[in-house]
């Protein structure tokens, strides 16, 4: 190991590639015994105006900073199955191992089980520096398990981030305990402060042991929420909100939660699109109710945006979801593959990696300036969306037609900022081309002027062209930001010499909730 840690070393001549790395680290932290096996958060880049002590708890969270996600995973363990409210947008017992969205799980732990995968992941995956517990059901809906996990992996495990998902119900009495355990983040989802609009959205709570329903249930359910916020913020805890933007049922009020949330010192809102497909057997889905489409979205994003950060790469993940914001590699540490791994836990190798992450994002932050420097003497108002094909650390890195989703970036003269993702079907299966996945592809970046990518073939890039989306090669393995803004400046020229005409483009399909091939 002490070799591997040699050549982490930043500076030194032909030092590796953070990819180079992550795989030698895969190689080198566990072996399988027989097993098979307003600144920085929201869309803004860098430390900002946060203060230090702010910086350093969110810089490595792939949730609370934008720019942490292009590097920095994440991992779920789902000790915590049962849940205290009902909401009808979920249904825990649909289960499929291609689908990604909360609530959804392969296999529960217990929390030994859990402080087992939480070494193996943090051994083989580097990147990895957030251990959340969001779930199947509701974590202090299962206080015991969830603190007990917490507390075995913060004894084995200090450098690993604490993070917390809940209903809000039971929070307020567990505070204290949140903050003895250090648990620096802590998520509440709030899809309303009016109990009118909540007896829509939660048929019952369960609370003092008793059932609760309609607009009472909802009206014990927000001052529960409210109230704990206050507390957690009180004590100095970050406080994410998560919102479900539900179409004719809070899409409108969600700007009131928004401003009822930042005035209690909520640190970063998520507003995320309801997912809601018949198959999936919730109350929504049923019914017919549909989630938002792209521009819909953007545009309650958008208005919720002032000084407080909104979350815009939110992947809605699995309550098992193991790896970057959008892939999902819980594949590879099912129960019986951990059980049969030796765990070498290298805090070295893993600061030695993030000290290497920290170089990265100070070249791109210079790349960026540099860039936007040369934006300085533009005056259009033009304003336009370009997707890019990654597979992280920030670059433009993936071949069309292995992208399972897309990166958005929004940029003007002001420069390019990210405004959301979009989950696709593979356009290449097994080798071959898809004419459904082109497609769904097409829809899903109706709303873009261009498609930045490593590669991509003359058919796809074709249709892509009779749809009116340019697909680009040549900033392939390209800084994103700076790419998209290069692009940018090009397109004006281009526009300005009449050369193109500017088009303003439609709305895309968002497809949240969509099966894919892992
Ligand atoms: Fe997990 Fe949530 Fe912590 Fe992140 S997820 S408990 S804050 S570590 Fe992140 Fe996943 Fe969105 Fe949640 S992308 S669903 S916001
Ligand atoms: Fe499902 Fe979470 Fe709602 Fe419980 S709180 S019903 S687990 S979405």
């Amino acid at each position: 190991m002490q070799k591997l840690v040699q050549l982490l070393e930043f500076g030194a001549p032909g030092a590796k590639s953070l990819e180079e790395i992550r795989q030698q680290v895969a190689s080198a932290g566990c072996s399988s015994k027989g097993g098979s096996g307003k600144s920085s958060c929201g869309s803004a880049a860098g430390q900002g105006d946060l203060a230090p002590e702010v910086w350093e708890k969110v810089k490595n969270h792939p949730c609370y900073s934008e720019q942490a996600h292009h590097h920095f995973a994440r991992m779920h363990v789902a000790v915590a199955p049962a849940c205290n409210i009902q909401c009808n947008y979920c249904n825990r017992k649909y289960d499929c191992a291609n689908e990604s969205r909360p609530g959804v799980v392969s296999e529960k732990l217990t929390p030994e089980q859990a402080a087992k995968k939480v070494l193996a992941v943090a051994s083989s995956v580097p990147q990895m520096t957030v251990l959340g517990v969001a779930g199947p059901g509701d974590p202090l809906a299962n206080p015991q398990k969830t603190f007990k996990t917490f507390e075995l992996v913060s004894a084995t495990a200090p450098d690993i981030k604490l993070c917390l998902s809940t209903n809000g119900l039971m929070l307020p009495d567990h505070v204290d305990r949140i903050q003895a355990m250090n648990v620096d983040h802590v998520t509440i989802t709030i899809n309303m402060i009016d109990p009118e609009i909540g007896a829509k959205i939660y048929p019952w709570i369960f609370y003092n042991h008793r059932r609760y329903e309609g607009v009472e249930a909802s009206k014990i359910l927000s001052e529960r929420q409210l109230l704990g916020l206050e507390m957690l913020t009180a004590r100095g805890i970050l406080v994410k909100v998560n919102s479900v933007m539900i179409p004719g049922v809070n899409d409108k009020h969600l700007v009131e939660v928004n401003k009822a949330v930042k005035s209690r010192g909520a640190f970063l809102h998520n507003i995320m699109p309801l997912i809601s497909e018949p198959e999936h057997g919730t109350v929504y889905g049923l019914s017919g109710l549909r989630g938002p489409s792209a521009q819909e979205l953007k545009a309650l994003q958008d208005a919720c945006e002032g000084e407080m950060n909104m979350m815009r790469h939110c992947r809605q993940c699995r309550a098992d979801a193991v790896g970057l914001l959008g892939e999902d590699r819980s594949d590879e540490f099912s129960n019986e593959k951990v059980a049969a791994m030796e765990v070498t836990y290298d805090l070295e190798a893993r600061k030695a990696y993030q000290a290497k992450v920290e170089l990265e994002r100070e070249a791109i932050a210079k790349a960026k300036t540099a860039e936007l420097v040369k934006l300085a003497d533009e005056t259009s108002a033009i304003k336009i969306q370009v997707a890019i094909a990654t597979k992280g650390g920030g670059r433009v890195n993936e071949h069309f037609g292995h992208a399972h989703e897309f990166q958005i970036y929004e940029v003007s003269t002001a420069g390019a900022k990210f405004v959301g993702h979009r989950r696709v079907d593979l356009y290449c299966e097994g080798g071959y081309a898809s004419a459904d996945g082109a497609a769904t592809i097409i829809r899903a970046l109706n709303d873009c002027t261009a498609v930045l990518v490593a590669k991509i073939g003359i058919c796809p890039k074709d249709s892509l062209a009779a749809a009116g989306i340019e697909a680009v090669e040549t900033y392939a393995f390209e800084f994103i930001e700076t790419s998209v803004i290069a692009y940018f400046k090009d397109y004006l020229q281009r526009v300005e010499k009449k050369e193109i005409s500017h088009v303003a483009k439609g709305d895309a399909d968002i497809r949240q909730g969509a099966f894919t091939e892992a």
